[in-house]
């Protein structure tokens, strides 16, 4: 525990304050940036309007993404600071089910943070993890950020690509090279929900796991690609806007329980 006062096991919002501390003790070992802390903030505020559960919306985009995940020919789910803090176990154990690569990718890179989120997946007990140094020698000519530098082994040449919590120009610049972009952000609003191919509107905690369970399930059913093709990105972003409107207007006609 690092804050001075320790967070009551009763406090009525102790397992949002328990998830704090994690990033901000990963901030700490240097996994995490201040953005990320600010990044993390914007998605609290999301979860609470969405009331802090999976929607019926998410749920359909999560079995989608899973049917997509079983029929891609090469997946990678792209970490950053905040998924290899708040989720590494989590990662793992869908990139095991899933046969998906794992690769660092992160906005504000260094060899030094590299590393030490390679560390952090390793001690959850990850394989090879893509994207680490030298290994990140090829770049997505799209981009100006530190995020076009790619590992060819990995996202460069997936067909699927997952990007769990991200900032939006590499949705873009991925999209555009003609991958399935499946986006996990609590903002229905940002730039990479708005341009991935399936965007999952919920907190990654919580989708991860979902999003393992349903590739188990899913594997080796006749309907995938059926799933993966019914399938409408902007119809179900459309339905994220009606759900918040909707619950904001049931919230202001005094309901406390939507
Ligand atoms: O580790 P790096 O260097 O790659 O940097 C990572 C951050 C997150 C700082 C970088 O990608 C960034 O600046 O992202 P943004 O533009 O702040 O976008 C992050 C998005 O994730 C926002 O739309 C948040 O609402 C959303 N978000 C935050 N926490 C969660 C989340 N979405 C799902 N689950 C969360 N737990």
């Amino acid at each position: 525990m690092l804050t001075s006062v320790p967070i009551p096991k009763n406090h009525p919002r102790a397992q949002s304050l328990f998830v704090r501390e994690k990033l901000v003790e990963a901030f700490r070992k240097g996994v995490v940036v201040p953005e990320g802390l600010i990044a993390h903030g914007r998605g609290e505020a999301f979860d609470y309007i969405l009331g802090e559960k999976t929607t019926d919306f998410a749920r359909k985009a999560v079995r989608t993404a899973a049917a997509a995940l079983i029929l891609a020919k090469k997946p990678v789910i792209s970490v950053n600071g905040n998924v290899a803090a708040l989720a590494s176990d989590k990662v793992i154990e869908l990139s095991k089910v899933a046969g998906a690569a794992i690769e660092i990718n992160l906005f504000y890179r260094t060899t030094k943070r590299e590393v030490a989120i390679a560390k952090v997946l390793r001690n959850a007990g990850a394989g090879q993890i893509l994207g680490v140094g030298e290994n990140a020698s090829s770049r997505i000519a799209e981009m100006l950020s530190e995020r076009r530098r790619v590992d060819p082994e990995g996202i460069l040449t997936a067909d699927v690509v997952l990007v769990p919590l991200e900032d939006g120009d590499r949705t873009e610049a991925l999209r555009k090279l003609g991958k399935t972009v499946i986006a996990i952000d609590l903002n229905p609003l940002s730039r990479t929900s708005l341009n991935a191919s399936i965007s999952i509107v919920d907190n990654v905690t919580r989708t991860l796991p979902l999003l393992t369970d349903g590739v188990k399930s899913l594997k080796g059913k006749k309907n995938i690609r059926k799933i993966a093709e019914d399938f409408n990105n902007q119809a179900n972003l459309r339905e994220a806007f009606a759900y918040l409107a909707k619950r904001l207007d049931k919230l202001s006609r005094g309901a406390n329980d939507v």
